[in-house]
């Protein structure tokens, strides 16, 4: 393991930095493997919040093309093999985190990298930030769940325009269109960002989570099934110390201390 990815802990909520700079953090296997293993460890160490971000000018310049050199190697790459290998999981272990998780997009997000934002709970970019669905200049298709978020996010039309034309969006735009949460100033990005994720970690976490869980069900509930997942999460989050004292705060008139549970 390398230091692709580091590792910032506070406590009760870890900032996770893609560290490849030098590539505006384009993923090959070891940083693949090492926001894996940083990500478990965070769920494991029952971490309350995450923060997403990129080292330097760029967020994340999706899959480092240095790797997929068709010079190289014999014959083409099972790319089926390395997005069930390494991007699909990736969606899928962010969204069953049972914590919120933000994103911060410091600067360009292109590829697979515009799209793992996506898979994060709440977006927010720098305002000198650009999403580009790359994958319509290489000849592939919108991956790490973009071709799932785009359209619903967006609407079939936008989705559309974006991914088949690879046309960049700023932040701002982004922002305007319901493909993320806020656009903001580059130079108050992370420290709003920090303030966000700390202020999740000491909130009513379990709530908060089931918040989250609940909000991706929606996507393929029926609403039958989907009253009935919210009265069973209600029940839980009933049961908790924290909505007992979320309300006795509330009827005395102070600041709650929620412990997560
Ligand atoms: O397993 C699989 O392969 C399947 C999964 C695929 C998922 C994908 O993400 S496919 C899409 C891959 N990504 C791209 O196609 C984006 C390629 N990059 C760009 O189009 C541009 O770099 C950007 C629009 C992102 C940024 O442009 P700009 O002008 O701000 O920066 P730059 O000069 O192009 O890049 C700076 C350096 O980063 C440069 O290196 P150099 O010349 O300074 O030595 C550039 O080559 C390098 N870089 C940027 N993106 C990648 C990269 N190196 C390797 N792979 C990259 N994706």
């Amino acid at each position: 393991m390398t230091d692709t990815i580091l590792v910032a802990d506070h406590g009760n909520w870890a900032e996770l930095t893609l560290n490849r700079p030098e590539r505006l953090n384009a993923f090959t296997e070891d940083m693949h493997l090492s926001l894996r293993a940083a990500l478990e460890a965070a769920r494991d160490d029952g971490k309350r919040a995450l923060l997403l971000t990129g080292a330097g000018r760029g967020f994340c310049a999706g899959q480092d093309l240095g790797d997929r050199d068709p010079s190289q190697g014999d014959g083409p790459p099972d790319l089926g093999h390395t997005v069930r290998s390494f991007y699909a999981p990736l969606v899928r272990l962010i969204r069953s985190l049972e914590c919120p998780v933000v994103c911060a997009v410091n600067g360009v997000a292109a590829g697979a990298g515009a799209n793992l934002p996506l898979a994060c709970d709440v977006v927010l970019a720098g305002q000198s930030a650009r999403f580009i669905q790359s994958f319509a200049k290489i000849g592939l298709i919108p991956d790490t769940g973009g071709s799932w978020h785009l359209p619903r996010l967006l609407g079939e039309a936008r989705a559309k325009g974006l991914a088949l034309t690879g046309d960049p969006i700023t932040a701002q735009q982004a922002a305007d269109w319901g493909l993320i949460w806020k656009c903001l100033p580059d130079e108050t990005l992370m420290d709003e960002a920090r303030r966000m994720t700390a202020g999740f970690a000491d909130g009513p976490t379990l709530g908060l989570g089931q918040t989250k869980l609940a909000i991706q069900a929606a996507a393929t509930d029926t609403l039958t099934d989907h009253l009935e997942l919210e009265a069973d999460m209600m029940k839980r989050c009933g049961e908790s110390a924290d909505y007992a004292e979320g309300v006795s705060a509330f009827l005395q008139k102070r600041s709650p201390v929620f412990r997560g549970s």
